[in-house]
């Protein structure tokens, strides 16, 4: 009995298995549920080599925008994949083996695979699925080690067997979060690929891209290979950070992470789901339960690590173009802005300061005086910044950077193991392996030598991707490797990965560029940061290029050479709140655009969005359009005395609200929340906000509404439910439901908005952040409308190492109820702290004028505001460790 039902089970599996080859399941319920099987160009998908690989052919006639659409070749529902064993649990989590029996359609597949299940934390869980008899390449950067499970936990992991898929479930509400049971799990050595579900269409990250906030789930294509390339949509960028926010109809967020540094591609469709898609690597996957936006990303830094913190004066303004022609010209430009009155902390260079654009060079001919340059500026308690690249000129005669560069065997290889030459700026070139600890001394040597002659503050390292001029290098790349021409090439700019960067068989000291070019940007920015810590004993301010996840821990970013135009004004704001959500809160943007003359409206537009860039510089191109026309001056004083007092006015805004930026930096270096926001992070259950990405937001309470469109007066700016009071006034906007409002935007007006129930740290702005930080603090009470607020300050002096971890902080709590504002200083670390003072409080929504106030116990001076309704108490004169409460009534 019990044999022949065996026998019949036996018959029926081997059957099916046969059958398999010949009838596939193809009936997918609809569109929406096709996965692609042939993710190749067009001209390549036919439906033999579809059919070829075992998968469905069904034209389709939607194609979106960029090309892709309903795939005609897509998965069938039973098409062979990887079958589980039975999950062993573990002290951290599962472990099991995933089986293939048949090869795939991609060479050399790994037919037994390990799967570890994390549960790290009680909001994080980790899982890898990788080759255990061959070590593969993993990314080289440092993320926790969890060794044990944690007991509790707001997910559930449940897993498919036959064949594999693993779910992760919230707990709370039982929603999907993640659930790769869509598509096969397909795992060859240069083929790599999972899918999951999506929770809903609102999906946000998967940088370094130009798009809107919320990106558009119709079958997208998103590469992730760092590009030197103007930002375009549908362009692979700088940067690659493959993480992804989703969040569900009712504001729950999640976060997802692949740590994976090869070439990749993420699919979004309208099921709603996803596709990664690498050519190396592991399958090493994060997910963050959030549930609140900015816990998502607060969770994913801790894996990725924590941003930095800037010096103070990296937060003020600075500027920059490329073609100052001379060191006199660059410092008459600062002298202009001086007699401008007009806020500027740092001053920069672009290549057009170098001896032949070669790297720690002078243009002997009209730099030679640059050195004067840095003095001046510190002088005047301003800062000196300038470009570094990469590209190391490798056919100069007696240039000291490249021959020490041989003797010490700092560079790159090529498959035949000499320095491998491409060529950028200054001609062929050589290019540091940065993650070779004999390079990382190299630069150092070099920077300091050139800091002797130059004092600069800080460095701006761009050209890092690294871009190369030409394709490969000088002698092409080899043509008969699986590195140069994988099976499967994502769908990068220039079609082939060595397009306009090294080859792929190029070597570094840790591995090929094939598996770290990714990382290029990143091992400069480790590199200089360490360098500038060990030549300036202070904290290091680095702008680079290329990113990846963790670049944060290093310096800031700029969002590349885009054009002067409005819509890329639109796309700096898009770009600044995803860059927070990679944990690279310095960001900004080229203020009034790089490529093409900027005209006086665009740039006083642009200079008020630009005051509100965390990190905040108007840069300007060489030739507009070409050779040998310069692009018009945009700095400030290049335009009318309207333009350059409405540009000072909207700085000095800037500069009067650094110590609420500085305190939202802290915030995002100890905790990793983000400092400038999108709308939909404070308030996730409104879905009127969910795509919101023309405002933003500094951490919780100020909202900037700016006007980024020609000709317009006012801006329909999207005001979340609840009380705001505009920045300037104390006027109130009292919204029973969020609602587009109409405001006044006359052209020298940037909307800002204070929301109710927070206090804000504030200064009287100088014309450089050293001397404003010597003015007294000042509180901005936005009182809600139970007559409430709190805020706080973070406060050090802002430019030596390691002040949070030597405790050499203050930091102050304020709260305002029943009608008294009191502060209290939980830490008491900065060694000034004594000699700051309270200057003035303005308490905004203050129903009646009371009719007596004091602070300390003692009556003192105050003026009631009718109209707005704001109540102001200048002269305070208290020393800010002193003042405890003010009283009103
Ligand atoms: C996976 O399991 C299913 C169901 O038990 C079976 O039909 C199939 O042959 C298995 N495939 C492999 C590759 O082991
Ligand atoms: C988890 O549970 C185990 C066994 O019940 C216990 O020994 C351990 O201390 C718990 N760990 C934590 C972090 O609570
Ligand atoms: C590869 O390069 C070598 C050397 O440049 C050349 O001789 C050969 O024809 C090339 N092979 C192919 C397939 O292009
Ligand atoms: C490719 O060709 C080069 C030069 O002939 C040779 O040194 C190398 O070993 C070859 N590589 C492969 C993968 O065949
Ligand atoms: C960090 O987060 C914890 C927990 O939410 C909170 O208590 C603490 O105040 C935060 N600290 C900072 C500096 O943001
Ligand atoms: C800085 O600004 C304050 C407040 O406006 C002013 O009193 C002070 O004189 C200024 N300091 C300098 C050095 O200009
Ligand atoms: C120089 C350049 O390519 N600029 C791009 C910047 O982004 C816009 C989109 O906003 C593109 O259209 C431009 O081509």
């Amino acid at each position: 009995m019990f044999s022949t039902l065996k026998l019949i089970v036996c018959c029926f599996i081997v059957c099916a298995n046969i059958c398999r080859l010949h009838a596939k399941d193809c009936s997918v319920l609809s569109d929406d549920m096709k996965f692609d099987c042939q993710p190749e160009t067009d001209e390549f998908a036919t439906q033999d080599r579809c059919e070829q690989r075992g998968c469905c052919w069904q034209p389709a006639n939607s194609v979106s925008e960029n090309g892709d659409g309903v795939p005609y070749c897509f998965y069938p529902t039973d098409f062979a994949t990887y079958n589980m064993s039975t999950p062993e649990e573990t002290v951290f989590g599962y472990t099991a083996t995933l089986k293939r029996r048949t090869k795939g359609y991609y060479p050399n597949d790994i037919m037994a695979l390990k799967l570890d299940v994390y549960l790290e934390t009680e909001t994080r869980i980790h899982f890898k699925i990788y080759d255990p008899a061959n070590a593969r390449y993993e990314v080289p950067i440092k993320t926790p080690k969890v060794t044990k499970k944690v007991n509790v936990t707001d997910y559930d992991v449940k897993f498919k067997m036959n064949p594999f898929a693993i779910s992760v479930i919230r707990k709370s509400n039982n929603k999907v979060l993640f659930d790769t049971s869509l598509s096969p799990l397909i795992f060859a050595d240069q083929f790599i690929q999972i899918s999951s579900s999506l929770t809903s269409k609102n999906i946000y990250g998967l940088g370094e891209h130009q798009d809107k906030l919320a990106h558009d789930v119709t079958w997208k294509r998103f590469v992730f290979w760092a590009r030197d390339m103007p930002p375009d949509s549908g362009n692979n960028l700088y940067g690659s950070h493959p993480f992804y926010l989703n969040m569900d109809n009712s504001g729950n967020a999640h976060g997802v992470f692949l740590l994976n540094s090869n070439a990749m591609e993420v699919m979004l469709q309208p099921t709603p789901a996803v596709t990664f898609r690498t050519i190396g690597g592991i399958l090493d996957l994060y997910i963050f339960l959030g549930p609140k936006p900015d816990a998502v990303i607060q969770q994913y830094t801790e894996v990725i690590g924590r941003s930095y913190m800037p010096p103070y004066w990296g937060l003020g303004f600075h500027l920059c173009r490329w073609g100052y022609g001379s060191a006199e010209n660059t410092l008459n430009v600062v002298k202009k802005m001086r007699a401008a009155g007009i806020p500027q902390d740092t001053q920069w260079n672009d290549i057009d300061y170098m001896d032949q654009t070669r790297d720690w060079t002078l243009d002997k001919t009209h730099f030679n005086v640059l050195p004067s340059v840095p003095a001046d500026l510190h002088q005047h308690k301003q800062h000196y910044m300038m470009i570094i690249d990469p590209g190391i000129a490798s056919t100069a005669t007696n240039y000291g950077p490249y021959d020490d560069g041989i003797k010490k065997d700092v560079f790159v290889k090529d498959d035949q193991g000499k320095p491998i030459i491409g060529s950028v700026w200054p001609g062929k070139t050589a290019f540091p392996d940065f993650f070779n600890p004999a390079t990382v001394k190299w630069w150092e040597n070099w920077a300091r030598n050139f800091h002797d002659q130059v004092e600069f503050d800080g460095m701006w390292i761009d050209m890092n991707e690294p871009s190369n001029f030409i394709d490969g290098s000088t002698n092409g790349c080899p043509n008969n490797s699986t590195y140069e021409n994988p099976p499967y090439t994502p769908r990068v700019t220039g079609g082939k990965l060595w397009a306009k960067t090294l080859c792929m068989t190029a070597k570094h000291s840790i591995g090929l560029h094939y598996n770290l070019h990714n990382l290029y940007g990143y091992s400069e920015m480790v590199a200089t940061h360490q360098v500038l810590i060990n030549i300036r004993n202070k904290r290091p301010f680095i702008i680079s290029r290329s990113t990846f996840p963790g670049s944060g821990q290093y310096g800031g970013h700029w969002l590349g050479d885009n054009d002067s135009e409005w819509s890329d004004m639109y796309y700096s704001i898009t770009g600044i709140l995803s860059l927070n959500f990679f944990g690279i809160p310095l960001v900004g943007a080229d203020i009034c655009g790089f490529n093409g003359n900027s005209n006086e409206e665009l740039c006083q537009r642009w200079m008020q969005l630009g005051a509100f860039y965390p990190f905040s510089r108007n840069h300007n191109s060489l030739y507009c359009p070409s050779y040998p026309v310069m692009c018009k001056d945009q700095d400030p004083t290049a335009f009318s005395t309207a333009m350059q007092k409405s540009t000072a006015n909207v700085l000095k805004i800037r500069y009067a609200l650094l110590p609420y930026l500085y305190t939202l930096f802290y915030h995002s270096h100890i905790n990793g929340t983000t400092v400038a926001r999108p709308l939909f992070f404070e308030f996730p259950d409104d879905p009127m906000l969910a795509v919101v990405d023309k405002q933003f937001l500094w951490g919780s309470a100020l909202m900037i509404s700016p006007v980024i469109t020609k000709g317009a007066t006012t801006v329909d700016a999207m005001i979340p439910a609840g009380v705001w009071y505009d920045l300037i006034t104390g006027q109130a906007i009292n919204q029973p439901s969020t609602q587009s409002v109409r405001l006044d935007a006359p052209l020298d007006k940037i909307n800002l908005h204070v929301r109710a129930g927070y206090i804000l740290p504030w200064q009287y702005a100088n014309l450089t952040t050293t001397e404003t930080r010597m003015n007294p603090i000042n509180l901005l009470v936005a009182l809600d409308v139970k007559g409430q607020a709190a805020g706080d300050l973070y406060w050090d002096d802002g430019d030596s190492l390691d002040t949070v971890a030597k405790g050499a902080f203050s930091i102050w709590q304020f709260q305002a109820e029943n009608q008294q504002i009191k502060s209290n200083i939980i830490k008491d670390g900065f060694p000034s702290s004594s000699q700051m003072s309270l200057g003035e409080i303005k308490i905004f929504g203050l129903k009646s004028s009371p009719t007596q106030v004091s602070a300390n116990g003692k009556d003192v001076q105050f003026s009631y505001d009718t109209l707005y309704k704001v109540l102001t108490v200048t002269n305070l004169k208290l020393p800010f460790n002193k003042f405890n409460t003010l009283v009103w009534t």
